[in-house]
């Protein structure tokens, strides 16, 4: 049997298309840091997050050199803090968000990065992240959670160094009295428990 030069070129095309495509999508799986919300960030009370063990009152708390955690808790359709009252947090920074839902499954992604999870009821997800330079990420729900699901949106705000120390002591990143339940103004200049 003979097969036409032009043939054997196509099927070699469409050999080399499928292998193409099976190692972006093996890629994407195993080597670009795709993982599933798992067991890690620890499970947590279904409609209180904040009642469970695994899941502090939301916000920004430091726990090392340049180490923060921030606690988001995504609800329809507002994340506490994030929308309404960024999230600050300084350059040069290793943070690690804990994201939980009080009501249904949510997004948790920041524009333009590859910081993105679910926010799934009764479990907390986590993720970590570095902020080298001062920037503004806009945070956005990509999963559809309800008629206000456009509209959910919020703010991470990376401030110079310099300009969050101020912030820490408004902010009171010790665990209470930090405010984060203020839904308007600025963190800076409103908060900060006596
Ligand atoms: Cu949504």
């Amino acid at each position: 049997m003979e097969v036409h030069r032009f043939e054997k070129v196509w099927i070699v095309a469409a050999l080399v298309l499928v292998l193409l495509f099976i190692g972006t999508i093996t890629y994407g799986a195993v080597d670009a840091g795709v993982v599933m919300v798992d067991d890690s960030g620890g499970q947590t009370n279904t409609t209180d997050p904040v009642d469970g063990e695994n899941f502090r009152e939301p916000g920004v708390y430091r726990t090392g050199e340049d180490e923060y955690d921030v606690y988001v808790l995504a609800q329809r359709f507002s994340y506490q803090p994030g929308t309404g009252q960024p999230i600050r947090i300084p350059a040069g920074s290793t943070v690690t968000f804990h994201v939980a839902s009080k009501d249904v499954l949510h997004g948790f992604e920041l524009a333009g990065t590859n910081v993105n999870t679910m926010a799934i009821p009764g479990q907390v997800a986590t993720l970590t992240a570095e902020f080298d330079e001062p920037d503004q990420y806009g945070i956005i729900c990509n999963e559809y959670c309800g008629e206000g699901h456009h509209e959910m949106a919020g703010e991470v705000i990376v401030v110079p160094q310099s300009e969050f120390s101020a912030n820490t002591t408004a902010n009171g990143t010790n665990t209470t009295a930090n405010g984060t339940n203020t839904m308007t103004g600025d963190t800076a200049t409103t908060t900060g428990g006596t």
